[in-house]
């Protein structure tokens, strides 16, 4: 059951969300049989940013009943340290690396496309306009006039697939999506997760250090589905849908409302082969089966 993404033959359709696989650790816990068996046809990389982050104070994680809530807060080395340290170890992975990058402003953002612009290690870049856990509050993602202006400067930096990470965040997703599509989006990826929050049990203050946080896992599936399906009807670029996808069921179920690729996210942290397991899964899947 391969897959063709724009232009990437990839030998499946399942990927992992970007923040929700960390493959370097992975590989010092499993060891190569990790590289032997690879959960994912794609390598999504952690958000980079130019200039390296501590990330959000702890808390960072909240348990919900159905699903997971994140202010991480984009810990990373930035750009000089991430190409020296982590885009070696990367580029040993056996299939294709997309790196996630996000910048405080469009010169932010067209330093970081240039630079792995210059990089064949790197097959495709996803842009995050959409994290929610910014101290500014400022998510670029929510005006589809913001992402074309952001689109305009960076498309004509790169011939490399350049994928637009939507937020479930904006009031009309569908209207981001077509905006990213005009100004030379090669595909768009979505949902990022959905402002939540929760509040100390002891004190009534907020749990998360960031305050507020992503709600991510099957909390989120019907409301992924339900953008997928609304996005894909909107544009002719491809889609990555993502959302609580725990089995190929799930993974069937975005494939159906349009999406090319399924990221496999939350469920990355139950189960680290789990990109492995729903890939054969959904090779067996079919709704027609008795
Ligand atoms: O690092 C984070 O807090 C984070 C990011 Br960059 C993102 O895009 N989505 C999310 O839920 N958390």
């Amino acid at each position: 059951m391969s897959a063709d993404f724009c232009g990437l033959e990839l030998a499946h359709p399942i990927i992992n969300a970007s923040g929700t696989f960390d493959a370097i650790a992975a590989r010092r816990a499993f060891g190569e049989e990790l590289i032997e068996r690879f959960p994912f046809s794609a390598f999504v990389s952690k958000t980079v940013t130019l200039a390296p982050r501590q990330g959000n104070p702890p808390p960072r994680l909240w348990e919900l009943p159905a699903g997971l809530m994140n202010s991480i807060g984009l810990p990373n080395k930035g750009l000089e340290g991430y190409l020296a340290h982590d885009l070696p170890e990367l580029a040993r992975l056996p299939v294709p690396l997309i790196v996630n990058v996000m910048g405080f402003s469009r010169d932010e953002v067209a330093r970081l496309v240039s630079a792995f612009a210059a990089r064949d290690e790197v097959a495709a870049l996803e842009l995050n306009v959409s994290c929610p856990n910014v101290e500014t509050g400022l998510v670029m993602g929510t005006d589809p006039d913001e992402v074309a202006r952001l689109l305009a400067a960076v498309r004509p930096l790169t011939a490399k697939p350049l994928i637009v990470k939507l937020t479930p965040n904006a009031s009309d997703v569908t209207a981001v999506a077509r905006a990213a599509e005009q100004a030379g989006a090669s595909a768009v990826s979505l949902i990022n997760t959905i402002k939540g929050m929760a509040f100390h049990p002891l004190t009534g203050e907020p749990w998360l250090g960031g305050h507020t946080g992503g709600v991510s896992g099957p909390a989120a599936r019907a409301i992924a589905l339900a953008q997928v399906h609304a996005v894909s009807a909107a544009v002719s670029i491809p889609v990555i849908g993502m959302g609580g996808v725990q089995s190929g069921r799930h993974a069937a179920d975005l494939r159906r409302a349009g999406a090319t690729l399924v990221a496999v996210g939350t469920e990355s942290f139950r189960d680290p082969a789990a990109g492995l397991r729903i890939a054969a899964e959904i090779r067996a899947f079919s709704y027609d089966a008795p």
